[in-house]
């Protein structure tokens, strides 16, 4: 299927975003992928085992993160996506530069992926609109080194869709059409346990915001803080797997497009039992 069939919604839901991470750092899979070599063969698997779009980024984006140069960054993606999108691979950027977002988008990508939804860089609205490709909003209030300065919420979700909501006016003032505009609440940005529960629990008004949503909770923090163990040691990122399933298929209940994971196999075998659970029958080609 192309970015055109998904966005439309031909797919069965939801939309599966396998994560492909080529940086030394990323909190999950950090430097398992990061010779081109590797994540090649890493995508293409994803693939195989049923992604709908092999998500590439450069640069880590965990709490903490020391932020890379942009030429650094174009160097870790542009022969990864190209090789993807050359098999036909639909390959989206996951980047918060629009120099990044441009130089994939040349080389196949066709969704630019923004975690800080247009707030990191200025270019990247116009960028986006001129490249004609669908833009994912997510919410974000500070990069990575600073995210847990900004922190504080009253009422987290009216506080999250109001701010989607100003970025998504942005991206559509800058000339990105609003049938290409997805929005994702940032799950672990800026947010801590409590607020992640709150957003996933407040699904639909981020749905009422009228966009496709994302939803991104693959192996994050919360995930391991709430499977703890008695003597509080969080869940180790590679025991959070069945959790980040489980999320897929409730948040593709309770109305979300997609899914950005890790473990792609996981998130599909819930989209093929809610298929054929939905259809009454069996559904393998979910
Ligand atoms: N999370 C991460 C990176 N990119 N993109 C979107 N749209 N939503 C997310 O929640 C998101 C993202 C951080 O997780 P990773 O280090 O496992 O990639």
């Amino acid at each position: 299927m192309t970015i055109t069939d998904l966005m439309a919604g031909r797919r069965s839901a939801p939309v599966v975003m396998g994560v492909l991470n080529v940086t030394p750092d990323s909190f999950s899979d950090g430097g398992r992928f990061d010779t081109q070599e590797a994540a090649v063969r890493h995508g293409r698997s994803m693939r195989a085992l049923g992604a709908d779009i092999i998500d590439v980024g450069g640069e880590s984006t965990r709490p903490g993160a020391i932020r890379i140069d942009t030429d650094e960054e174009i160097a870790r993606v542009v022969g990864v996506v190209s090789a993807l999108a050359r098999i036909g691979a639909v390959v989206s950027i996951d980047t918060m530069r629009a120099d990044v977002a441009r130089a994939a988008v040349e080389v196949g990508a066709s969704l630019v992926n923004d975690v800080s939804g247009g707030l990191a860089d200025p270019q990247m609205h116009t960028t986006v609109a001129a490249l004609g490709v669908p833009y994912v909003v997510t919410h974000w209030r500070r990069a990575g080194d600073q995210m847990t300065h900004a922190s504080s919420y009253q009422d987290c979700v009216s506080e999250v869709c109001t701010e989607l909501q100003t970025q998504a006016e942005r991206a559509l003032d800058a000339g990105i059409a609003a049938t290409r505009i997805i929005v994702d609440p940032g799950l672990g940005f800026a947010k801590g346990p409590d607020e992640n529960w709150a957003l996933l629990a407040g699904l639909p008004q981020l749905r009422a915001l009228g966009f496709p949503v994302l939803v991104g909770a693959s192996r994050k923090r919360f995930l391991g803080s709430l499977l703890r163990s008695a003597d509080d040691t969080p869940r180790p990122v590679d025991g959070r797997d069945t959790a980040t399933a489980l999320i897929s298929l409730l948040a593709t209940v309770h109305g979300a497009w997609g899914v950005r994971v890790h473990n792609v196999v996981d998130s599909c075998d819930a989209r093929k039992i809610l298929s054929s659970w939905q259809a009454g029958r069996e559904c393998t080609d979910a």
